[in-house]
């Protein structure tokens, strides 16, 4: 007897103390390049060429080199006011439509060395990546692939051509975190001095694949975004608004930059076989470009903390156009703005009243697994089911009544995106009180909730596509309302 009581005793210790393996990873998950461009969320698009002298939004290519004069150009004050708004990097239009480099290429007459800018000794790309070093944000390049200066757009040496610049920029600059093809394809043009109409077929004359290559050779971890990727999707729109089903998955194949896809971009695909999540870009002004009048028409701090929730709240990065005028400067009037956006979203996410508090689920893997490390605020914790269970409710106990009305989610996408439904319950008067109805989460969503009094707040997960794997989960009481 004493012996079978001894031998269930261990059995029933080993059983216990056994490490209960992880879920495995469901579906296409982020790579490495692909998570820290999750992290980084929000940072700065800037547009900057000949435009900004001639008050054009796309320039025919025939500009003069000697247009381009900014006469107080400081990488220094873009970096700074990007770092100070609390952004994490910013992209640049190396080159737009019109063909002008902003940067010295061997490959081309028509760049900042032929214009009376620093009598043709400038470099606005070396100047920004040193900017960017100095304040700890990394840069990102947008290369046109529509050029309606070179004279040998549309052909294959125009491919060549390309390709050489995109060399250029990836060799002479550092650590390049994103590069950035537009799906702008093709039109009438100067085209080195023709000016004709030149038609593409933008499903394969880039020959993409080739092009991505090289990017993969030369900067390994950067991510690379288009209409249909690799790496990262366009949303679809340029208003600023994601999607609130937001998968980042596409099935990518047989897509393209420039085709006709804007209508699926913004959800992506629940069955996609790749993992492209979306970016939102959008400018601060009606026009990509500096315009003195639009001087007027900056967006107000408030519309930006809209377009925040938005994008960032919907599970896409925020990629915020902020255009230097003549100067070379960053308008007053934008600087303005997104000061006050940072003060106003601070305010808005100023205190987690989730953090550390108890939480209880109606089913748990193991002990590493604990539904408290969704309030633990390590983002490499996480909360999650055993494998069968696809429904499951977590109760953040507040402790005391408390006001709410904002909440944050995260799934831990190192194992795939799985929720596809959920909803958010407050318990009021004894009673639970439904405040939202959502579908996918991905690596997060912040959604608005009526202000509610409550001391438990209940997230159920209604369907996920297997076990759902939650890392974090914040609540806030945003001011004003
Ligand atoms: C588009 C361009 O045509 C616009 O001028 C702008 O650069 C926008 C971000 O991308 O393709």
């Amino acid at each position: 007897m004493k012996r079978i009581l001894c031998f269930l005793f261990t059995t029933i210790f080993i059983t216990s103390c056994a490490k209960v393996s992880p879920p495995e990873p469901y579906g296409p998950v982020p790579t490495e390049s692909q998570l820290a461009w999750h992290e980084m969320e929000y940072y700065m698009f800037v547009h900057f060429t000949v435009n900004t002298f001639t008050d054009k939004e796309w320039g025919y290519g025939d500009e003069k080199e000697e247009i381009f004069n900014p006469s107080e150009l400081d990488c220094t004050q873009w970096a700074r006011t990007a770092f100070e708004a609390g952004m994490k990097g910013i992209i640049i239009t190396a080159k737009h439509h019109d063909g002008f480099c902003l940067w010295p290429s061997e490959l081309t007459e028509h760049s900042v060395k032929n214009a009376p800018w620093k009598e043709g000794k400038g470099d606005v790309i070396m100047d920004l990546h040193k900017a960017c070093d100095d304040y700890g944000l990394i840069m990102g390049v947008y290369l046109s692939p529509w050029d309606r200066n070179s004279a040998v757009y549309g052909t294959p040496e125009y491919l060549t051509y390309y390709r050489g610049q995109l060399t250029e920029l990836l060799t002479r600059y550092g650590d390049i975190f994103e590069v950035w093809f537009d799906g702008a394809n093709g039109g009438d043009g100067y085209y080195g001095g023709a000016r004709e109409t030149r038609r593409i077929d933008n499903k394969t004359y880039y020959d993409w694949l080739f092009t991505h290559v090289i990017v993969r050779e030369l900067q390994p971890d950067a991510v690379m975004f288009s209409d249909a990727g690799p790496d990262v999707r366009w949303v679809g729109n340029e208003r600023g608004m994601g999607s609130l089903t937001n998968w980042c998955l596409l099935n990518r194949d047989d897509m393209y930059p420039g085709g006709d896809f804007a209508a699926i971009l913004g959800e992506g695909h629940e069955d996609g076989k790749y993992w492209v999540p979306a970016e939102v870009d959008v400018s601060i002004r009606p026009g990509w470009f500096w315009h003195e009048s639009q001087d007027s028409l900056v967006r107000s701090p408030e519309n930006l903390l809209e377009l925040y929730y938005s994008s960032v709240g919907r599970n896409s990065n925020l990629l915020l156009n902020v255009p230097p005028d003549k100067r070379g400067l960053l308008h007053e009037k934008d600087v303005e703005s997104l000061m006050a956006f940072r003060e106003l979203r601070e305010k808005e996410f100023e205190s987690d009243l989730a953090r550390g508090k108890e939480v209880s689920a109606s089913d748990t893997r193991g002990r590493d697994f604990r539904p408290s490390n969704v309030t633990d605020g390590n983002p490499d914790t996480y909360w999650a089911t055993k494998d069968d269970v696809t429904n499951a409710e977590l109760i953040i106990d507040l402790g005391v009544e408390t006001e709410v009305n904002r909440i944050l989610l995260q799934e831990y996408i190192r194992l795939g995106q799985r929720v596809r439904g959920f909803k958010v319950e407050a318990l009021v008067d004894g009673e639970w009180s439904q405040l939202l109805d959502g579908t996918t989460i991905g690596y997060k969503v912040i959604r608005k909730l009526p202000v509610t009094l409550t001391s438990k707040i209940k997230v159920t997960i209604t369907d996920s596509k297997a076990c759902p794997v939650i890392s974090n989960i914040e609540l806030y009481r945003a001011p004003g309302e």
